[in-house]
C-alpha cells in the first residue's frame, strides 16, 4: 500500500453505518451476518467477529482476511494453556455444507494486525474475506465499545 493511501485512509475515517441496517451479506452460498470488531488504538491489534453460514452441500473454507486498516490479518483460535486461554493462529477455518460458524469473543475470530489507524466505536472498518469456494467478499466490521461482549445493542 502506498503512503499516499495510507495518508488518506488516515485523514478519513470510516463512514459509520447503522448496524443494525445492515442484512446479511450473501457470497455464492454463503450468508454473512453480525460482522462487529471492537475499539482499539493505533498501532495495537484489533479483533473482528462475525457469522458464516453455508446453506450450500459442498464445504467452504475462510482462507484469509485483509484490511486496509491493519498491516495483515489473521485467523486465530482460542486454546486452553493450563489455566489460561490463548489466541493461535489457524491456516482456515471450514464452514460445512449446512453449517453455521459463529467468530465471536472467547472463540474463533479475525485479528486486526498493526493498525495504522485507531477503530473508533460507532464507525465500520472494511475487510476482505477470501473463501475457497465463495471467492472474495467485503464488508464493513461495525465497531463497538473496547469491552463489548456482542454486536451492536440496539435501542439503549
Ligand atoms: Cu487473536
Amino acid at each position: 500500500m502506498t503512503r499516499r493511501v495510507l495518508l488518506a485512509l488516515a485523514l478519513a475515517p470510516f463512514p459509520p453505518l447503522p448496524a443494525a441496517a445492515q442484512p446479511g451479506i450473501r457470497a455464492g452460498d454463503l450468508v454473512i451476518t453480525q460482522a462487529w470488531s471492537r475499539a482499539a488504538g493505533q498501532g495495537g491489534q484489533g479483533a473482528g467477529y462475525l457469522t458464516i453460514a453455508n446453506r450450500g452441500t459442498a464445504p467452504d473454507r475462510l482462507l484469509s482476511a485483509s484490511s486496509p486498516a491493519a498491516g495483515r490479518m489473521e485467523l486465530h483460535s482460542m486454546v486452553r494453556d493450563g489455566d489460561v486461554m490463548r489466541m493461535r493462529q489457524v491456516p482456515a477455518i471450514d464452514i460445512a455444507p449446512g453449517a453455521t460458524v459463529e467468530l465471536r469473543p472467547g472463540g474463533l475470530h479475525l485479528m486486526f494486525v498493526g493498525l495504522g489507524q485507531p477503530l473508533r466505536q460507532g464507525e465500520t472498518v472494511p475487510v476482505t474475506l477470501r473463501f475457497e469456494r465463495a471467492g472474495e467478499v467485503s464488508l464493513g466490521f461495525a465497531i463497538q465499545a473496547a469491552g463489548a461482549r456482542g454486536p451492536a445493542h440496539h435501542g439503549h
